[in-house]
């Protein structure tokens, strides 16, 4: 993998770049969608490459794990074959999806024992076993064992996580030698910061992270319930310290607004559930504001879901038409609506680029970020 930093913005600490690996190139900032079982949900392979266009995509080592398991990724010459996607894949290392879905998880210094929330089975992840796990699913971006503290976070046990984190890291790294790619191609690793919202602790774990000399670094721990500005805060300490030729990816981050306002802070990589899960409840997210689509005003309201037209579904559908989808719970709606919600998020970052590259990314974020506020 290789990251080409292209320009820096003179105003803010925002950078466009481009990251390359084996399955292509990715231009930076970038938001992934999420594919956390092998699949964006409710949108087809096609629909994602053709329509909605992301240079990469997100799987869960947790998730993919659990099912459809080892064996069958391995059989199909891994997760890009199996789930047909040619492009970028990063998969997240259950860092994060073993604590806030399975139940009874059990933390200790050699790993997490955890329970399955598909059939109550009992499972073990140790930084070791996440890294044969991740080369099985043979995504182009893999992520180290960290363990992500909640919000609030007391400072003893923020501290004593994030040390552990730290140690979980080198073992990550140590094995990741021993553990040759499994499908003739390269695959990056990237370190987490932890440290919660506690300044010291995350220079502390910056200058770690920032030590191991891995390709590109992660942020973690944020956007678990905290205030939007000390999660910038959070960013703007640990950004200010991460290398700068290197790309840095928020992970779990979030609202359109969250998402310009960490590029401003030097974040080249996001990834949310929020553009999908949001659009399955119902909730657009457009350049002027949310809608919900569920709101009996929609009812007799013929005009096009997005006069932008930045996807087909935004001209070819009514609001009144996804309205009555969604009333009658038809799948139809829910897809409608995931395809136009990551259709912007796309668009977004596209925009935010293409302003850090003229220069003027300071003034059209401020402008969105009013306009994105708004409740439609
Ligand atoms: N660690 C990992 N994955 C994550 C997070 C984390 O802290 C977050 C936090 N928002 C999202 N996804 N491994």
């Amino acid at each position: 993998m290789k990251f080409d930093l292209i320009t820096k913005d003179p105003q803010t600490k925002a950078r466009a770049g481009e990251i390359t690996t084996d399955h292509g190139t990715i231009q930076t900032p970038i938001f992934m969608p999420v594919g956390t079982a092998g699949t964006v949900k409710g949108v087809h392979q096609r629909e994602l490459k053709d329509d909605i266009n992301p240079d990469i995509i997100l799987g869960n080592t947790y998730h993919l794990y659990l099912r459809p398991q080892l064996d069958i990724l391995e059989k199909a010459g891994g997760l890009h074959k199996f789930m047909n996607w040619d492009r970028p894949i990063l998969t997240d290392s259950g860092g994060y999806q073993v604590y806030s879905l399975s139940a009874n998880r059990k933390i200790k210094e050699e790993g997490v024992k955890f329970k399955s929330h598909i059939d109550g089975s009992y499972h073990f992840f140790s930084p070791e076993s996440v890294m044969e796990i991740q080369r099985t699913i043979g995504a182009d971006i893999i992520m180290a064992f960290d363990e992500c503290t909640p919000y609030p976070c007391d400072y003893r046990y923020a501290k004593r996580s994030m040390h552990m984190t730290h140690r979980w890291l080198d073992r990550c790294i140590a094995h990741l030698d021993k553990v040759p790619y499994k499908y003739g191609y390269t695959q990056a690793f990237f370190p987490i910061v932890q440290g919660s919202t506690y300044t010291d602790l995350r220079q502390e774990s910056s200058e770690y992270i920032a030590n191991a000399g891995a390709v590109g670094n992660a942020i973690g721990g944020l956007s678990v319930g905290e205030p939007a500005e000390e999660m910038y805060a959070m960013t703007d300490v640990v950004c200010n310290i991460l290398p700068e030729d290197k790309p840095r990816y928020l992970m779990g981050v979030g609202t359109p607004i969250n998402i310009l306002e960490n590029i401003a802070l030097g974040i080249d990589m996001f990834d949310c559930v929020m553009p999908t899960r949001n659009a399955r409840n119902g909730m657009l997210f457009t350049a002027n504001g949310t809608i919900n689509i569920k709101n009996k005003k929609w009812e007799d309201d013929f005009s096009p879901i997005d006069e932008m037209g930045i996807t087909f579904v935004d001209t070819e559908y009514t609001k009144a038409y996804l309205r009555h989808l969604f009333a009658a719970n038809e799948y139809l709606g829910k897809q409608i609506a995931t395809i136009h919600n990551l259709g912007f998020y796309m668009w977004l970052v596209r925009e935010a680029r293409k302003h850090i590259i003229e220069g003027d990314f300071r003034q059209w974020k401020e402008m969105m970020v009013k306009n994105m506020s708004q409740r439609l």
